[in-house]
């Protein structure tokens, strides 16, 4: 396990630049990090990435995880410890495969982590587990939480103590096969196929006050373009695909996202948990590999954005996270950060 290197140093990309900063586990593949300060202390919660034998495919297939490990640091820039395994698919009675992105919260001395997962039907849901710790081991729940679907759980608690799930991915996170209210295997393979039509829109589901269902249905998350008109299903550059974070700063909500095929991580900013959000801007432009996906905390007095490439295998499938500073401006927008030292 190491920690993160100076910006700058380390081996190259394959085009020769520098990466802009270095993986924080190098003994096994890890991916879309979840961070999170508990007690002062980051924990991470990523996706654990393992080399399957399935094939590359535009539903993502091939990632094929099947646990999850939580990485801590007391420091940034310090030691990095990844802890054993913290929930196994065979241990979640409902799930049969693809344990993707995972996200975690904590309320009054119970930390739950949630993942999303195919079903036996296929299906992605979204599951929920518990523990005493922060690294686990978390028990899951027997079902998934009622009226979840697709991927990408992200849990934000607000300054007032109350909790929200974003959720959501097109393509393989089969948002455009959930659009009635049950899932559809026969449905679209990639989104709406309406390019001039308001993109399909992540979800935001309260929380109820156990941690373990929704208080109520999930909503759309509209995101606006700068007119006050939704970001449309053709603009592949601004338009959600996966990869919900949500955080707060100086009281605006920002939610930020993946463009999936354009590769970008990029935010809209908002007055309420619920939205709606205007398009602000790009966060980080791409990294080496296809996927693209982050979480925005901070800690320690700084701001932090947690990311992942591909640098360690040369291979979509099997990514490594990482860390680096992000910076506000004065106005509140997000200086863009280049994943590669110039
Ligand atoms: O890691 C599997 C999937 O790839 C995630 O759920 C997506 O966000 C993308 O990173």
């Amino acid at each position: 396990t190491a920690a993160a290197t100076t910006a700058g140093t380390g081996p190259l990309a394959k085009d020769g630049r520098h990466y802009l900063s270095q993986p924080l586990v190098t003994d096994f593949y890890t991916a879309d990090p979840s961070a999170h300060v508990f007690d002062g202390k980051l924990y991470i919660y990523p996706s654990h990435d393992i080399d399957g034998s399935a094939k590359e495919d535009d539903l993502g297939g091939h990632f094929e995880m099947r646990d999850y490990r939580v990485l801590s640091m007391d420091e940034p820039g310090g030691k990095v410890t990844a802890h054993s395994v913290a929930l196994d698919v065979k241990d979640v009675p409902w799930a049969d495969k693809q344990m993707w992105a995972p996200d975690a919260a904590y309320k009054n001395g119970t930390y739950y982590l949630y993942f999303p997962a195919k079903d036996k039907a296929g299906a992605f849901r979204i599951g929920v587990a518990t523990s005493k710790s922060p690294v686990g081991p978390f028990k899951a729940e027997p079902k998934p939480i009622t009226g979840s679907f697709s991927i990408d759980p992200a849990v934000f608690t607000d300054t007032d103590g109350k909790s929200y799930m974003y959720f959501g991915g097109i393509w393989g996170g089969q948002l455009q096969r959930n659009t009635t209210g049950t899932y559809d295997p026969n449905g679209s393979k990639t989104d709406l196929g309406a390019d001039d039509k308001p993109a399909l829109t992540p979800k935001v589901a309260p929380m109820a006050a156990d941690m373990k269902e929704f208080a109520a249905r999930p909503r759309d998350v509209v995101i606006l373009d700068e007119k006050g008109k939704p970001l449309l299903g053709g603009d592949h550059d601004r338009r959600f695909f996966e990869a919900s974070w949500m955080h707060k700063y100086k009281g605006k909500y920002y939610f930020s996202y993946s463009t999936g095929d354009t590769h970008y991580l990029v935010y809209a900013v908002g007055d309420s948990p619920f939205g709606p959000f205007t398009y602000k801007g790009r966060i980080l432009e791409p990294v080496e590999g296809w996927t693209t996906h982050h979480s925005i905390v901070e800690w320690k007095g700084k701001w932090w954005l947690f990311y992942a490439d591909t640098q360690l295998s040369g291979q979509t499938r099997l990514r490594n996270v990482k860390m680096t500073e992000l910076h506000y401006n004065p106005d509140g927008t997000i200086q863009t950060i280049d994943p590669f030292v110039k």
